[in-house]
């Protein structure tokens, strides 16, 4: 079948699965699906109306900056690579939430609200509860982490995130010996997330790490990037840094964290196991079944570079994965 793109996302940048979920998208948006057997109901058409609405405002260009975080302490695990341009890490994103194109998150940015926000601390631990926001950052000093991101689709950047050590809030709340595992979940508010109004994910959106990955050092929540708040359309007002994992496991927007003995079910494995596992680790020799993850593009870059083992983050993180077959660590 002949698939139409849009003419400002560039040939290479397109993977199966953008195509696909544009496609669906546009079908939905044309409320013309039933040849490929999909079921339009008059719900789905009028979120189409929705879409296409004028109370969706353009947002402005460029991208407003957020208010500044202070002093930061600077971290050595930071890369010293040039830093991938401000605007483009707030206005190429994914966060399926927000829409599935990679602009969407930046024009929808504004229906999000990260203030007030409340983090469920829940599962096996001392002292589960719903905390304010405030609360939770309090005793954190916060840092500078200059990361590469590398997203499963080939595409990576290198952002200098404001945040502190998930180890650090892990210890405060003290899991018991069954919290094997932790489990993040992303708010759903269809008010707030308008992508959350078409069932292209099982909404909300879940994470998870085994507990040794979480106390890892170079595990970050992050409130920030470039010294300042993080915009919504990158998972404002707080999210998770895994940079030796593909970045669907960094999830947005968190309200929930979980200890649990089981391990999560997470979300990109929920929507294709065939294609997406729990360990999501960066590896340059285990390829996606639809495409290879030898090479990757930095934001930015005209060509492409090597993908590296772990993000470049072996030194720190392969210990913790010793025996374990690689093919299972996809
Ligand atoms: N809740 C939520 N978290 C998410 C996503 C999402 O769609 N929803 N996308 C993930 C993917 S695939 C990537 S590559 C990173 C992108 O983060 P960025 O847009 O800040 O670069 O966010 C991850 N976290
Ligand atoms: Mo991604």
């Amino acid at each position: 079948m002949l698939i139409k793109k849009p003419d400002y996302i560039r040939e290479s940048e397109v993977t199966d699965r953008e195509v696909y979920l544009q496609r669906r998208e546009f079908l939905r948006k044309a409320g013309a699906v039933t040849a490929a057997g999909v079921a339009v109901t008059a719900g789905v058409a009028s979120q189409a109306a929705w879409w296409f609405s004028s109370d969706k405002t353009e947002s402005p260009s460029p991208v407003p900056r957020g208010e500044s975080l202070g002093t930061l302490i600077k971290s050595p695990y930071s890369t010293d690579e040039p830093q991938t341009p401000y605007d483009d890490i707030t206005s190429y994103c994914n966060f399926y939430e927000l829409g599935t194109s990679k602009s969407d998150p930046k024009d929808n940015a504004h229906f999000l609200k990260p203030k007030p926000w409340s983090v469920a601390i829940e599962g096996e631990c001392a002292r589960p509860g719903v905390y304010d926001l405030e609360d939770i950052l309090k005793p954190h000093p916060l840092e500078e982490r200059i990361y590469r991101l590398r997203c499963v689709e080939t595409w990576s950047a290198v952002v200098p995130w404001v945040g502190f050590p998930l180890a650090d809030l892990i210890k405060r709340f003290e899991p018991s010996s069954r919290a094997k595992y932790v489990e993040f979940v992303t708010l759903k508010d269809p008010k707030q997330m308008p992508g959350q109004r078409f069932p292209v994910l099982n909404w909300p959106y879940v994470e998870g790490l085994r507990m040794d990955e979480a106390v890892n050092p170079l595990t970050l929540l992050a409130v920030g990037l470039y010294g300042e708040v993080l915009p919504n359309q990158n998972g404002a007002p707080i999210r998770l840094v895994v940079p030796w994992k593909y970045g669907f496991k960094s999830i947005k927007s968190i309200v929930s964290i979980r200890f649990t003995e089981k391990q999560p079910l997470n979300t990109w494995q929920d929507q294709a196991a065939r294609e997406y596992g729990f360990y999501a680790n960066v590896n340059p020799d285990v390829d996606h079944p639809r495409w290879s993850q030898a090479k990757e593009r930095r934001l930015g870059d005209l060509l492409k570079r090597p993908t590296l083992p772990f993000n470049g983050y072996a030194e720190q993180v392969a210990h913790l994965y010793t025996g374990m077959d690689p093919k299972k660590l996809y």
